[in-house]
């Protein structure tokens, strides 16, 4: 089974696809976090990638289509998790043609849904949390570059949620519960 995990950012997509892949046995496909690895490289995509997304804004459509190709084409899986990916139409498109050309099909979309006041509480306190124990905290894990992921979400990505709605594959699920309750809600959709 092939699945998305669509959301604005801080809507838990990274915890719940990390849950799948203990339970499921699926592979995880972050664009997240080849983008972040990316930008530790220290090659010329790296620093341009690490520009673009400290600042909270989408990378181009192309680097990111392209992690995802070199994915699909090396690695084996009994299902992935797409978590982050796709994230515009464009990338909707690119998917749907790289699924095909690999002989594979899209099963279901899971949209989180959470309102703007929890996700910058939950990124802000990730924040936190994370400079408490010592830890880095992420570059856009801030308030500013948070306003521009949520205008970035709204303005490129939430026209995905129609897009999957017209083909019929769009399952939303509250994302406001605990981690426990949405994932519980996850499994009810998959499993159906
Ligand atoms: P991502 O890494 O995808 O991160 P995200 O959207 O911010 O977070 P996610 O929804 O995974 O939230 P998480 O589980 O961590 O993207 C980062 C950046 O990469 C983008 O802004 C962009 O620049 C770039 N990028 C990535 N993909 C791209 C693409 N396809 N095209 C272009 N650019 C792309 O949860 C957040 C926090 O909430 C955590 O602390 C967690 O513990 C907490 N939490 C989660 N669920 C909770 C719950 N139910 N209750 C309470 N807390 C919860």
């Amino acid at each position: 089974m092939n699945i998305i995990l669509l959301g604005p950012p801080g809507a838990g997509k990274g915890t719940q696809a990390q849950h799948l892949v203990e339970t499921r046995n699926m592979v995880q496909l972050s664009t997240g976090d080849m983008l972040r690895e990316a930008k530790t490289s220290g090659t010329e995509m790296g620093k341009r990638v690490a520009e673009v997304m400290d600042k909270g804004e989408l990378v181009t459509d192309e680097i990111v289509i392209g992690l995802i190709r070199e994915k699909l084409e090396t690695v084996e899986a009994s299902g992935f998790i797409f978590d982050g990916f796709p994230r515009t139409l464009a990338q909707a498109d690119a998917l749907a043609q790289l699924l095909e050309e690999t002989g594979q099909t899209l099963d279901k979309v899971v949209e989180l849904q959470v309102d703007d006041k929890v996700l910058v509480d939950r990124i802000v306190n990730r924040a936190k949390e994370a400079a408490a124990a010592g830890q880095p905290v992420r570059a856009d894990d801030n308030e500013e570059s948070l306003k521009i992921r949520l205008m970035e979400y709204y303005r490129k990505t939430s026209p995905l949620i129609g897009y999957y709605y017209a083909k019929g594959q769009l399952n939303g699920v509250d994302g406001l519960g605990t981690i426990d309750a949405v994932r519980d809600d996850i499994a009810k959709v998959l499993d159906n």
